[in-house]
């Protein structure tokens, strides 16, 4: 008997649905997370495009004043998720946490236009974006350079990444109240980052919270300032995709704004490549340096870039041998890295998400094959192991949360693909 997986990924939607946005899953998330519910919007679009509007809108009416989509939006109380409201204490109308996450919401907008959402619910999800877009390049790269800087970890969505290890070290680790995790009391430990990177997390939520969250005190008081190549790349391809809904609903200002903003972070993108590691790397503001550590992000700026040959193919190399001998691919950090953890969160696991931005990298620069092998290798792990948050990259074992809506809107997105 074959399985239907594509009514089971949608089963698992409706499961975390809680009127009209989406858990990331029960009990481990229990809010709106921001750039779950892009995908999960796209992952929507494929089959229902007004509840893929509905996603995004819940999600704006999280949006902070200053046009930032906050990382959280806490539709409704719940005691199982550690930092709730009260540790961020931000002053926003609707509840939220104080960062923000990968703007893949833009990306999102334009699916849901060209799957023929109507242009009365486009518009204004078009213009929170573009507020949103503004806010980025305001609030978090004031100087200017085209690529943007994350304030904390959390914002990068790779929370634990060993790309973050050094500057995180340099963070203390007190806090004003006692950290309380409860993801642990959840999902084994060894899957979850350490205790002394939650000290560290909630040092910086407590330092931006001291700063009443404005924006420019927050860059100045930041003791952790990342250029981040991936959080770049998806900004870009957000601006990218916008102009094209710019274009398209006759906004011919807006359009000129899009494309000033994606010409800068093209080139500032670019410049981030290194021949030497063969991958792009992310910028380390505070201590003036590369950080070399191999992890995804690396590879991220072929969602955005049309890369010149010898690029790619040095690029396409290095990922080809990061992917030998795995089950699953595409890893997020190397085997033969020291800081490689197959079952710890950011440091190893194969998650699905990062396969759908890659593989769409890939495409973009004329790699169809590798695009599909990262595609068709998650897809298979889901279907074995189901639609878990990461997984082994060396057994293709399911990790972390379980019945997990990003997990499910990314195998619908690849199924819609294959269509
Ligand atoms: C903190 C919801 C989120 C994802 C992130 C992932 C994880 C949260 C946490 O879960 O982060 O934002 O508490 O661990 O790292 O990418 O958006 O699925």
């Amino acid at each position: 008997m074959t399985t239907d997986y594509i009514a089971a990924a949608k089963a698992v939607l409706a499961r975390n649905d809680r009127g009209g946005y989406t858990l990331p899953t029960d009990r481990l998330y229990p809010f709106q997370w921001n750039w779950d519910s892009a995908f999960v919007a796209m992952g929507f679009a494929t089959y229902d495009v007004d509840r893929g509007c509905r996603e995004l809108e819940r999600l704006a009416e999280g949006q902070w004043p200053d046009g930032m989509i906050p990382h959280i939006v806490f539709h409704q109380p719940s005691d199982s998720y550690y930092p709730g409201p009260e540790v961020w204490r931000t002053h926003n109308a609707v509840a939220t946490s104080g960062i923000t996450q990968p703007p893949v919401f833009g990306m999102a907008v334009r699916v849901l236009h060209e799957r023929g959402a109507p242009h009365a619910r486009i518009r204004p999800l078009f213009e929170a974006a573009l507020r949103w877009h503004r806010w980025w390049y305001s609030a978090r790269d004031p100087e200017g350079t085209g690529l943007v800087a994350l304030l904390h970890p959390w914002e990068s969505g790779s929370d634990n990444s060993p790309a973050w290890d050094e500057a995180l070290s340099r963070v203390p680790t007190t806090t004003r109240e006692p950290v309380r995790r409860k993801d642990t009391g959840h999902v084994d430990p060894s899957m979850r980052p350490r205790d002394e990177d939650y000290q560290r997390f909630i040092h910086l939520v407590d330092t931006y919270a001291d700063c009443d969250w404005e924006p420019a005190r927050q860059w100045a008081a930041a003791p952790f300032r990342m250029g981040c190549v991936q959080t770049t790349a998806i900004l870009l391809k957000a601006g990218e995709d916008l102009l094209t809904v710019a274009e398209a609903l006759a906004l011919p200002e807006a359009a000129e704004e899009l494309r000033a903003m994606t010409a800068r972070s093209r080139a500032a993108l670019l410049s981030r490549w290194s021949p030497g590691h063969r991958r792009f790397l992310i910028r380390d503001l505070i201590a003036e340096a590369d950080v070399i550590t191999p992890t995804q992000a690396g590879f991220l700026p072929l969602l955005a870039l049309d890369l010149p040959a010898d690029i790619r193919d040095a690029a396409v190399a290095e990922m080809r041998r990061w992917m030998q001998g795995l089950r699953v691919a595409f890893p997020t950090t190397p085997a033969d890295c020291p800081a490689y953890e197959p079952r710890r969160y950011w440091r190893g696991p194969v998650w699905p998400v990062i396969d759908w931005l890659l593989a769409a990298g890939l495409d973009r620069n004329g790699v169809p094959e590798l695009a599909d092998a990262l595609r068709s290798s998650v897809s298979r792990a889901m279907e074995t192991a189901g639609f878990v948050e990461y997984f082994h990259p060396g057994t293709g074992e399911g990790l972390g949360g379980q019945g997990f809506s990003w997990s499910a809107a990314a195998y619908l997105h690849f199924r819609s693909l294959s269509a």
